[in-house]
């Protein structure tokens, strides 16, 4: 019995590839005097691990009038993750105590 092996031979990126996974005919041919083969269909499926960073969907700088109310909404910030988890907020304020800054549920 002889085996061949199939390798890796770039990076494997679950968000890049289609939802079926990789699928590959392997044919093996024998060495009799009139060769005859077998074939069958190899299925390889990349899981999901954490490996992307959540992304922000880009947004102007924002200008403010003073005539903004208290509690008036100034903009929202949306993230998600490419791995399909979810995205929880923390905010840093900059020493600005005019500024209250609340999370999406
Ligand atoms: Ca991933
Ligand atoms: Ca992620």
């Amino acid at each position: 019995m002889t085996g061949c092996f199939i390798f890796v031979c770039r990076k494997l990126d679950y968000e890049s590839i289609p939802s079926t996974g990789y699928r590959l005919r392997v044919v093996a041919t024998d060495h009799g005097a009139t060769p005859r083969f077998g074939k069958v269909w190899v299925r390889i499926r990349v899981t999901n691990t954490n490996d992307e960073k959540p992304q922000f969907q880009p947004m102007p700088p924002e200008r403010v009038t003073p005539s903004k109310t208290v509690d008036s909404v100034i903009t929202t910030v949306i993230a998600s993750d490419p791995d399909g988890d979810g995205v929880t907020y923390k905010f840093y304020v900059d020493g600005n105590s005019l500024l209250m800054i609340s999370s999406l549920v």
